[in-house]
């Protein structure tokens, strides 16, 4: 079957960029489905015919177009902030990756504008202390507005009606935050489209028109004729707007649902899932994580893994590998594989803890808890098992990983039953074992 999707199985930033990239050796197209750019997927690859080692952040765009011969999909469930799409589209350019002709936005796609970054802020304020700690891109609002029926999508900037339409929003805004500066005039002007109004200057509107297209069209083409696709996910199995630790997730079906109602794609032409799987937990922002270390293990992984957000440069918590939220996150999505990334953060420990139960009031919870009072009262089982004190950095196939190493990965394997694929050690392109 020639779909695969790569889904964050944790609470992001697994690495799915990097295996993404990696996978797009092979695929035609590369696809997005949900979120917009609070994702951040850093690429670490050789570009250009000198082959330099560049760093990519990417936030909206897909990560495979790191490859010059893949097509990228922006699809129906991604939300689309356009002046930050450009500023990612010229900010590859100028490290030396065009995407010009091969980057495609479906006119379903919501818009994020820039009241709903205004709105996704004061919305953090009135929660105070228990604020969701999000991007602040705009995604929350963009998603509600959606779901109440008042956003407006990508074909609605080549509609005479856009300006009048905007206005009643930005009004409707005003009524429920009170006034907020925004210059809702200077804004219509930037992104009017030049064919029903005598804009002086082509607008965002126009910029953007050789991108949009009917992306169920093209993507059921593309199936039809063979073409391979690869679906990358943004953020990740537990800030899944439904199987998320709610309300302290982003707005969006992140997990396997989302890749058939992102993109409009039947379940049955989904190949295979693969989930992207840190050695370790890291978390931004707010919300429960059960096995957070606030101590100096929390702190070496931290500093080892270099867990700063990719998008706002937060600090990341961090915390020892759960089983139970990965339990819960192969239920939903389906694993036929896994990818674990980030097993050299773990070199220098002597022990290594893993979540494998979940106990309240002496009774091990079935699954992952919806409830958050439940959550926090739940009492974490760990089994420690031994680290391997040594670089991983150089090992080049699957045996010559220390008997210790192995048994990690083993042990991870049988918890879940499904088998790890990949192993990541280290953040280039060519540090990711197969086994
Ligand atoms: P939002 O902005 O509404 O989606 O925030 C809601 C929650 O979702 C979390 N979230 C993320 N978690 C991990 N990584 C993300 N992307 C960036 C990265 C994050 C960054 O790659 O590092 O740079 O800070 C991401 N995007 C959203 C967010 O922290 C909220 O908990
Ligand atoms: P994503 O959102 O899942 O794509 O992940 P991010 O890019 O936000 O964060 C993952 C970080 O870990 C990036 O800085 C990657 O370069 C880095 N990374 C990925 N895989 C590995 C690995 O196996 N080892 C190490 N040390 N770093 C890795
Ligand atoms: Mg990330």
């Amino acid at each position: 079957m020639s779909l695969t999707a790569v889904l964050g199985a944790q609470w992001g930033d697994e690495g799915k960029g990097k295996l993404v990239d990696i996978l797009s050796a092979e695929v035609d197209i590369c696809a997005r489905f949900a979120g917009g750019n609070n994702a951040g997927h850093t690429i670490i690859a050789p570009i250009g015919p000198e082959r330099v080692q560049t760093t990519f952040a990417f936030h909206l765009l897909p990560s495979g177009l790191v490859n010059t011969k893949v097509t990228g999909v922006i699809g129906p469930g991604v939300v689309v902030h356009v002046p930050s799409f450009f500023e990612e589209f010229d900010t590859l350019r100028k490290a030396g990756l065009d995407c010009s002709g091969r980057l495609f936005i479906s006119d379903r796609a919501h818009l994020v504008f820039d009241f709903h970054q205004i709105v996704d802020g004061l919305k953090e304020v009135e929660l105070g202390g228990s604020s969701i700690g999000t991007t602040k891109k705009g995604i929350g609002p963009a998603y509600s507005a959606k779901a109440s029926r008042s956003g407006l999508r990508v074909h609605h900037l080549f509609d005479p009606t856009f300006a009048e339409k905007f206005r009643k929003i930005v009004e409707g805004r005003y009524k429920r935050y009170g006034h907020f500066e925004y210059d809702t005039e200077g804004e219509i002007e930037r992104y009017k489209a030049r064919s029903f109004e005598r804009a002086p200057t082509a607008g965002l509107a126009d910029r953007l028109r050789p991108f949009v297209i009917d992306s169920v069209v093209y993507i059921h083409e593309a199936l039809a004729t063979g073409k391979r696709i690869l679906v990358e996910g943004a953020n990740a199995l537990m800030l899944d707007i439904d199987y998320g630790t709610y309300p302290y997730v982003t707005s969006s079906s992140t997990s396997v649902g989302g890749v058939c109602t992102g993109l409009g794609i039947p379940p049955r032409r989904i190949g295979k899932v693969i989930g992207v799987i840190k050695a370790y937990t890291t978390r931004v922002g707010g919300g429960p994580f059960p096995t957070e270390q606030l101590n100096g293990t929390g702190a070496h992984l931290q500093e080892v893994g270099h867990e700063y957000g990719t998008t706002t440069g937060r600090r990341r918590r961090c915390g020892w590998l759960d089983l139970v939220v990965m339990r819960h996150s192969c239920l939903i999505n389906g694993y036929d594989a896994l990818n674990l990334t980030k097993l050299d953060v773990l070199d220098d420990l002597e022990e290594i803890r893993v979540a494998v139960g979940y106990v309240v009031d002496g009774k091990e919870l079935p699954g992952f808890p919806a409830n958050l009072e439940t959550l926090g009262k739940v009492e974490v089982s760990y089994v420690t098992l031994p680290g391997w004190k040594t670089s991983i950095a150089a090992v080049s196939s699957y045996d010559d990983f220390p008997e210790n190493c192995r048994k990690y990965i083993s042990f991870i394997e049988e918890y879940l039953k499904t088998p790890i694929e990949w192993i990541g050690v280290g953040p280039g392109r060519e540090s990711m074992i197969k086994k």
